[in-house]
């Protein structure tokens, strides 16, 4: 042992105890340095240490990490890099790699400069890992020797040692979450590979290898991309039809800014513009962003002009209509961050926003001169959406008028509650006018409201704003809400609590849902974020047995009741088609009684709002293969809530 031991054992005095105080902190309120101890901050723990191996990576020492779910639940997470320092600290009086675990905040504070990617909403690093494990162990490869510590609920358990000897150079981690503290220790692997590959895309030339352990097989997914953030936008453009088949690419370095943007247009009508500040997504934009947006209006414009493409008695594009169907990445490192705004999530620093603007705004200038028939493709789309524009705003004058006059102008097809305190009110937007009529009849009017909307309903991904509000179905759903749609949007104004989607369990329910939450995912995401909106859950089946009734809303369930009452000739099971074969009654009992019902809240995560956008995309747009691909790994966007 006393060869192996590496750190002498008087230097575990005072200064220790001090660190146990730090991570004990962060065990008595995990909430305050991870979020939250949902599965939203489990997952975290992985980012936090991934994070510490992707600035050795922007630092060029490492091009290679793995991450692995254990078959036990652990998480392993190795580098090429380095090595986390082995040598002593001096102001601690411990080996570097031991500050890193045990002190609060002590993560990256070695070394030469370089950017810290942990500076988002809860960038504390490895210590709180620790903090918030059962168990963690680091092995270093380092000149020859690998050298090994392991911590109990962020206690160390041995001095650093060596236990071995290589060739190789890196650091692997090894964890345990603490059952404990978080209300789930099950790590996902869909929710792993999307964080990962944003991060493999964030950073050129990094390969991320993900493998989960936990099946018969081994499953593993690579991510690398030469392209970077060309081949992110690239991706996120892949079930679109692109307006021209380059990526506008920006690049450059003003003061101590490093900015890299790029961008192409679709033919839809939606904006998806991601930005990132050290690799940590930034959903509520920030000084980047503006910058980036300034950058774009005024070199468009200018560009436009210019070329007479825009005649001189026209009115300049609006930044709007320039991003019409534009899919971008901002990405920009910065030494120090700091971020705004409620959840921290807003870049603050000004210096960012001239840096993005001046590097953008040259690039781009130059592209464009360089690429005229794409110049010219963007502009001419952009005068589109500009005329599109005035015709809307024609449109939505009207309905401002008409919501003005309020309760007159509730739609003829609505069959409101009687509550007039929307905390207790609901209203079921129901497929088809039979549906609707059962629902009338079976509803709690003092609380319950049902529009039915005939058929289809417009998709919104397909259609500009004026023939969006010219839609009869979706100007009665606006009336019936309140709110008002986009930057009119008052969740004030909200006259129910819970706006529920019923519509029949089969192929076309699910696409006539699917085009009612498009619709409010991009004119009123707000309701999607705070949670008011449902889907309501019909049964599937009807068993009836010596005059007795069961419903079953899943297959596994009907075949637990069968073996529940015996399965023999008695039985009689009806498969329901649609809600039209239920009555009142019956619609009442199994899909509409808040006592008996099944709600599915949809939810949205803003850290992925990339994806979301592409699963919209990919349902709603032409391209079917995708969009069967999607269907078939069904609809994560939605949650089991109040049964
Ligand atoms: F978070 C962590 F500590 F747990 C952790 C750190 C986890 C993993 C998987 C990797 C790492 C890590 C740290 N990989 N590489 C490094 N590099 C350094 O800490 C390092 C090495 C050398 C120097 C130097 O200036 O010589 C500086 C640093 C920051």
């Amino acid at each position: 042992m006393s060869d192996r031991q590496f750190a002498a054992d008087q230097e575990y005095g005072a200064d220790q105890i001090q660190i146990l105080e730090g991570l004990e902190a962060v065990r008595k309120r995990p909430g305050m340095y991870i979020g939250s101890t949902s599965s939203k901050g489990l997952h975290h723990l992985v980012y936090e240490i991934v994070d510490n191996s992707i600035d050795e990576a922007l630092a060029g020492y490492c091009d290679t990490i793995e991450v692995y779910i254990n078959k036990d639940n652990s998480i392993t997470v190795r580098d090429n890099g380095r090595g986390i320092p082995v040598g002593i600290n001096h102001k601690a009086g411990l080996p570097a790699v031991e500050v890193v675990f045990t002190m609060l905040h002590a993560g990256g504070k070695f070394g030469g400069g370089g950017y810290k990617v942990s500076g988002g909403l809860h960038g504390v690093g490895a210590s709180v890992v620790n903090a918030l494990s059962n168990w963690l162990e680091v092995d270093i490869c380092h000149e020859g020797r690998i050298y090994r510590q392991r911590y109990e609920k962020g206690k160390v358990k041995y001095p650093l040692e060596i236990v071995g000897y290589t060739d190789k150079r890196g650091t692997e981690v090894r964890f345990m979450p603490d059952d404990s503290i978080f209300e789930v220790t099950e790590f996902e692997f869909d929710v792993l590979k999307q964080r990962l590959r944003e991060m493999a895309f964030l950073t050129r030339n990094l390969r991320i290898i993900l493998t989960d352990l936990r099946g018969e097989e081994p499953v593993t997914m690579t991510f690398h991309y030469e392209g970077g953030i060309q081949e992110y936008v690239q991706y996120l453009n892949k079930s679109k039809e692109v307006l021209y088949p380059e990526i506008i690419y920006c690049e450059g370095k003003k003061g101590q800014v490093l900015v890299e943007v790029a961008l192409q247009h679709n033919d839809s009508f939606n904006e998806s513009v991601y930005s990132f500040v050290n690799n940590i997504t930034t959903p509520e934009g920030g000084t980047h962003l503006v910058g980036f947006r300034n950058a774009l209006t005024k070199t468009f414009n200018n560009y436009a002009r210019a070329n007479k493409l825009l005649k001189d008695n026209e009115p300049n594009l609006s930044g709007e209509d320039i991003r019409e169907g534009l899919t971008a990445i901002v990405s920009i490192k910065i030494p120090e961050p700091q971020f705004e705004g409620q959840t921290k999530q807003k870049l603050g620093n000004s210096e960012a926003r001239g840096a993005v603007d001046s590097v953008v705004s040259e690039q781009l200038t130059y592209f464009l001169e360089q690429n005229p028939n794409v110049a010219k493709m963007i502009c001419e789309k952009a005068v589109l959406a500009q005329r599109a524009r005035e015709a809307a705003r024609k449109a939505r004058d009207l309905t401002r008028r008409k919501s003005a006059l309020d309760g007159m102008s509730l739609p003829g097809k609505l069959a409101d509650c009687s509550d007039k305190d929307p905390a207790n009110c609901e209203i079921y937007i129901v497929e088809g006018d039979s549906a609707g009529g059962s629902a009338k009849t079976a509803r709690s009017r003092a609380t319950q409201a049902i529009l039915p909307l005939r058929g289809k309903i417009l998709n919104v991904e397909k259609a500009r704003l004026d023939r969006i509000l010219g839609n009869a179905e979706i100007r009665a759903m606006i009336t019936a809400f309140g709110t008002g749609i986009h930057e009119d949007f008052d969740i004030s104004k909200l006259r129910y609590n819970k706006i529920i989607i019923m519509t029949d369990a089969d192929v076309d329910g699910a696409h006539i849902a699917t085009l009612l939450l498009t619709f409010l995912y991009r004119f009123m995401p707000e309701l999607i974020k705070q949670g008011h909106v449902y889907l309501a859950q019909p049964p599937l089946y009807k068993i009836e047995k010596n005059r007795k009734v069961w419903y079953a809303y899943s297959d596994e369930e009907l075949n637990r009741i069968l073996v529940e009452i015996g399965r023999d000739g008695n039985n009689k099971i009806q498969r329901y088609k649609g809600l039209g074969e239920m009555d009142a009654s019956q619609l009442w009992e199994t899909t509409m009684d808040p006592e008996h019902r099944i709600l599915l809240r949809v939810n949205m995560d803003e850290d992925s709002m990339s994806e979301l956008d592409m699963t919209f995309d990919t349902l709603m747009g032409d391209r079917v293969e995708p969009r069967r691909e999607f269907i078939e790994a069904n609809a994560k966007y939605v949650r089991n809530l109040d049964i």
